[in-house]
């Protein structure tokens, strides 16, 4: 198995859901953290709680200077990223896209893609000069299945999802590994976020199921970390039992009705 006792994994999101759910996980293990987030009373509490090193950075994954110079200024002793889980992300609204928010769609790109690429760049030559490394990605069933409202989270997940493999195509020949990990229906803030902070839309999300928790998802990621340094989990899309795939739509109706 890959060791991650001291490993240092730096992990983006981590002020809520699957993010602070893995820097739990890691912590369990042993490892030294990079939290990241925009709530830094957030990261405070978490740094409290675990008892292994933990650097905190306030950090907006969307500002391109801010991202790069955090990356470049870590200390020494947090400087190596053995891991780093690209967490950071959101959706915003469920409008179909004729009457979507064109603010929520440049907030997505800006931060499921555009931030977790600025964060890549600024680990990946490190890893690549250390000839190791794990970058896990936080993609989404919304990447593969296309569902009504889905359109531009649906486009961001599915650009992390190629991202990761043509990620994998640059490092060939080196040990860094990539995983884009695509969970379904989970309960976190995610709902929460996505509708505004309306916490009754959000809780009918997962109303009469059992959905996904965060430290199932983390389990996942720290799984893909631990498997032995030749293992490679590409993609790995994980769904509570209560949800699946429909047939195509059809529409039957009498055209022009
Ligand atoms: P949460 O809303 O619970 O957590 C999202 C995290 O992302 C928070 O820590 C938030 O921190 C951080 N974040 C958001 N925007 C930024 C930003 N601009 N800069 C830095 N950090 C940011 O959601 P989840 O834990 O559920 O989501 C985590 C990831 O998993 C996302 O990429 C999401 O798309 C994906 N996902 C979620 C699923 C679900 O059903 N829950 C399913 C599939 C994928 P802060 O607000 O403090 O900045
Ligand atoms: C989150 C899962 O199905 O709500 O990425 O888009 S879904």
């Amino acid at each position: 198995m890959t060791q991650l006792r001291d490993a240092t994994v730096f992990v983006t999101g981590a002020t809520s859901g699957f993010g602070a759910a893995a820097a739990r996980r890691f912590a369990a293990a042993g490892a030294r953290l990079v939290v990241c987030g925009r709530r830094t009373e957030r990261l405070a509490q978490l740094q409290a709680e675990l008892t292994v090193p933990v650097l905190t950075l306030t950090l907006d994954v969307r500002d391109r200077e801010a991202v790069a110079a955090a990356i470049a200024g870590l200390p020494p002793e947090f400087a190596e990223i053995d891991v780093l889980v690209n967490n950071a992300g959101l959706a915003a609204g469920l409008d179909p896209a004729q009457r979507a928010d064109l603010d929520d769609w440049d907030r997505m790109v800006d931060t499921n893609i555009k931030g977790l690429l600025y964060v890549t760049r600024a680990v990946l030559p490190g890893m690549v000069a250390r000839n190791r490394g794990h970058v896990i990605n936080l993609g989404s069933v919304a990447g593969s299945y296309p569902y009504p409202g889905g359109n531009a989270y649906g486009g961001t997940k599915a650009f992390v999802k190629q991202f990761s493999l043509d990620l994998r195509a640059d490092l060939f020949g080196t040990k860094v590994r990539v995983t884009n990990i695509e969970p379904g229906l989970c309960e976190t803030e995610f709902s929460l976020v996505r509708f505004g902070g309306d916490a009754e839309r959000a809780a009918k999300v997962y109303e009469g199921t059992t959905p996904l928790s965060a430290d199932d998802i983390a389990e996942c990621i720290f799984w893909t970390a631990a498997l032995p340094a030749h293992i490679n989990i590409n993609r790995l899309e994980v769904m509570p039992v209560v949800q699946a795939f429909s047939a195509f739509a059809v529409d039957r109706r009498p055209s022009g009705s």
